[in-house]
């Protein structure tokens, strides 16, 4: 399997490699950031959940909890930095196959004596706490001094915004460093505890001082000697689910224990173990002319994975994972509509927990509705542990009128209601979990349905849905949205199906959603088959947009433009109508689905890294391969690109879900038809093969495809009856089936 590498030291890189090489778990998160310091290193690490505010009036932060694995490292006197003296070579790998990180640098001190150095790291996929680290490192020109200072230190920020108390820090039995930490507001207690242990004898001291609890080791390195020095660390909170009736603090010490005994190489060996069977199980191989598609499709499975909390359903997943502090940790529809279609094809009990998380927050999605004068539920557009609304109430000051510009999402962009909703249905046509469907799904769709019935408006004969904001933010408070109108009715059908499905009485709701449905205004195509995006957005003028295309992603318009002008012109900032086309396409023609795709995408910057794969995915199932495998790879470069700057805040959790969904919703081009699992697949003129696990219905299939035939295994559970290319059959227990679809 490929490796993701880093063959130079270049600064300007170091905060996007940071989030790139993330080492985690879908309980903890910790940035790539250097053991050495250096000035604009951002280090992090996250725990799902751990969400604090810093101050009354600020949403909620996901908490940069304290560093431990930060070190100053000295060799006579003087400090390690990859700034000074001279790097003779450098490589850093995030090992995919196994979720280690390996440093290997051989570096020449100021002084001129050459030193090798490697260090490892990993976050246990087997035992979700633990955070393993080992550092060699041999002289290679005369015996040194080899000073190190490491430990627990909490002066870690958000961007300045202080979120823990230092309740209590100590040295346990001469070597075990615990800190005992709480978040301001939210009253979460988090344990650290570390301890180090050394291939040769050291001398050890510890102290602790402005929030830093430390330990300086000192050791005498012999010429050609590696010297091994290995530090575990465990990280418990009081929101743990496993703590069996302990304190973290408790806990925290007991586990450390343990895991120092291990050793460092056994602990990576049983971790090395899980990944093995996650890569078994889930992996996506192509055959491609490019090896970097592998590479871009390996790497999106291994953040998916470990920005998934699937060990506790009271937490979501943040539109940059546990690998940045980018939108605060917050969830966002990113959640329902790109990350949770990974985990439903493959390991359907992590969508199901997803979706749980939401249900858990239904109380307070129905207080916001309240509170804006709806029935129902109406979720907020940024959520974080509570289920309140987070999203900030002003963005960044406009620096052309000095003011602070209003955010609008939270009090218009409602289409979540109705994202939420089609992936309860979603979840539902994938899994038939009754029970699940039953309570949680059915008071999920209807309280989602009342809120969009309560939405509308009467207005020249017809409901409407007024002041809204569309998946395209560039496009604000405007009437009958397309993507949003389709997607409430959907919801509130659901919602009337899955009711009379489960004989459930509320016949007022029944009669208003049967009401809403038959007199809803659903924007149709125009004469030139074009949907309107919205009830003004075709008589808006249109600019030559190819300059600010080159640049997607920047959002260099708002240089030119301010955010009213451009809200007054014929430009998307991402996917709408194509978005639209992309997850209801049997309300639409072919021909409609391509015209607009055509013409939607001259007029979308793809400023936003939630828009190409949908662009890719929709011209997939159009037949255009060609255009759809070129915007396939411009997905992938959103994080793994060239682009010094655009992931250093964390990367962009749901396009990493578009990558998969790009390769098995568009090139397979996979989806659930009347109740059977249907593919019609067309592969790019680079693969010649594209193989695949599905979870469909209980069933484990896997999925092989070449431009001639296509190879569908059944691994587990019953008999699967598939559709290849409009043509019914069944996949057995035992036969092997093999197609020639061309
Ligand atoms: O949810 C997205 C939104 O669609 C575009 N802006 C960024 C958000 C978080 O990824």
């Amino acid at each position: 399997m490929k490796k993701l590498d880093e063959n130079t030291f270049d600064p300007r890189y170091i905060n996007k490699f940071a989030s790139l090489m993330t080492a985690g778990n879908g309980y903890l998160g910790l940035r790539a950031s250097h053991e050495e310091n250096y000035v604009d290193q951002t280090r992090g690490m996250y725990v799902a959940g751990i969400y604090n505010k810093a101050t009354a009036n600020e949403p909620s932060d996901l908490v940069n909890l304290p560093d431990m694995v930060g070190m100053t490292i000295e060799f006579d006197g003087e400090v390690f930095s990859l700034l000074t003296g001279e790097i003779l070579s450098y490589k850093r790998q995030l090992n995919l196959e196994n979720g280690e990180l390996r440093r290997d640098i051989l570096w020449k001190s100021p002084a001129g004596s050459r030193f090798r150095l490697t260090f490892q790291r990993f976050a246990a996929k087997n035992d979700l706490h633990v955070l393993a680290t080992k550092l060699t490192v041999t002289s290679l020109d005369k015996p040194a001094q080899m000073k190190i200072v490491t430990g627990i230190n909490a002066q870690q920020t958000n961007f300045g915004r202080q979120h823990l108390i230092e309740e209590k820090v100590r040295v346990k039995e001469g070597d075990l460093l615990q800190g005992i930490y709480k978040t301001t507001e939210s009253g979460h207690t988090i344990a650290l505890a570390a301890c180090c242990t050394f291939s040769a004898n050291a001398e050890i001291a510890h102290a602790s001082k402005n929030r830093q609890l430390l330990s300086t080791i000192k050791l005498e390195l012999q010429v050609d000697t590696p010297s091994i020095l290995e530090k575990m660390a465990v990280v418990f909170t009081s929101l743990d689910g496993d703590l069996r009736g302990e304190s973290p603090e408790v806990a925290s010490e007991a586990a450390l224990r343990s895991y120092s005994v291990a050793g460092y190489d056994a602990l990576l060996h049983k971790s090395a173990g899980q990944w093995a069977q996650f890569w078994k199980e889930k992996r996506i191989k192509v055959a491609s002319t490019r090896d970097f598609d592998q590479l871009a499709i390996d790497f999106s499975l291994y953040q998916l994975e470990i920005m998934t909390p699937a060990h506790d359903e009271r937490f979501s997943v943040g539109a940059k994972g546990l690998t940045g502090e980018g939108y605060k940790g917050h969830v966002f529809w990113d959640t329902e509509i790109f990350i949770t279609p990974f985990h439903l094809f493959t390991e359907p009990e992590k969508a199901r927990k997803l979706l749980r998380y939401r249900y858990l927050r239904l109380k307070q999605a129905m207080g916001k509705a309240a509170a804006n004068g709806y029935e129902g539920a109406l979720f907020p557009w940024e959520s974080a542990f509570t289920g309140e609304e987070e999203t900030p109430e002003f963005a960044a000051i406009n620096i052309k009128t000095g003011k602070r510009q209003k955010v609008a999402s939270a009090l218009a962009e409602h289409h979540i209601v109705a994202d939420i909703a089609y992936t309860v249905v979603k979840y539902y046509q994938n899994t038939l979990d009754e029970t699940f469907m039953k309570k949680e799904g059915l008071e999920l769709l209807k309280e989602t349905s009342r809120f969009w019935i309560s939405r509308a408006v009467e207005e020249t004969g017809q409901l409407v849905i007024k002041d809204v904001i569309g998946p395209d933010e560039y496009t604000e408070h405007v009437n009958n949205n397309a993507f949003t109108n389709y997607m409430a009715w959907f919801n509130v059908e659901q919602a009337l199906f899955f009711m009379e499905k489960y004989g459930d009485h509320d016949h007022q709701l029944k009669e208003r959603g049967h009401e809403f449905l038959n007199r809803l205004y659903l924007p149709k195509a125009n004469d030139h088959k074009i949907i309107p995006q919205d009830d003004t957005f075709l008589s808006k003028p249109e600019i030559d947009l190819s300059r600010y295309k080159k640049a997607q992603g920047s959002q260099g318009i708002l240089m030119d433009y301010s955010r009213q002008e451009v809200n007054e012109m014929q430009i998307l900032k991402q996917a709408d109508v194509v978005m639209l086309l992309y997850l209801l396409p049997d309300l639409f023609s072919q021909d409609v689905i391509s015209e607009n795709l055509h013409y939607y995408e001259e007029h979308t910057i793809h400023d936003s890294s939630l828009s190409k794969a949908i662009h890719a995915i929709v011209a997939a199932r159009a037949g255009d391969i060609d255009k759809s495998y070129e915007f396939f790879q411009e997905s992938c470069l959103i994080d793994l690109g060239p682009n010094p700057q655009s992931s250093d805040e964390g990367l962009h959790a749901a396009s990493l879900g578009a990558i998969w969904m790009a390769a098995i919703f568009g090139f397979a081009n996979v989806s659930i038809k009347n109740q059977r699992l249907s593919l019609d697949p067309k592969l790019p003129s680079e693969w010649s093969e594209l193989a695949f696990p599905i979870m469909f219905q209980g069933s484990r299939l896997h999925i092989a495809l070449t431009h001639k035939q296509a190879v569908i295994t059944k691994v587990s559970g019953d008999d699967v009856c598939i559709e290849l290319n409009g043509t019914e059959f069944l996949v057995t227990n035992k036969v092997e089936v093999e197609l020639q679809y061309i």
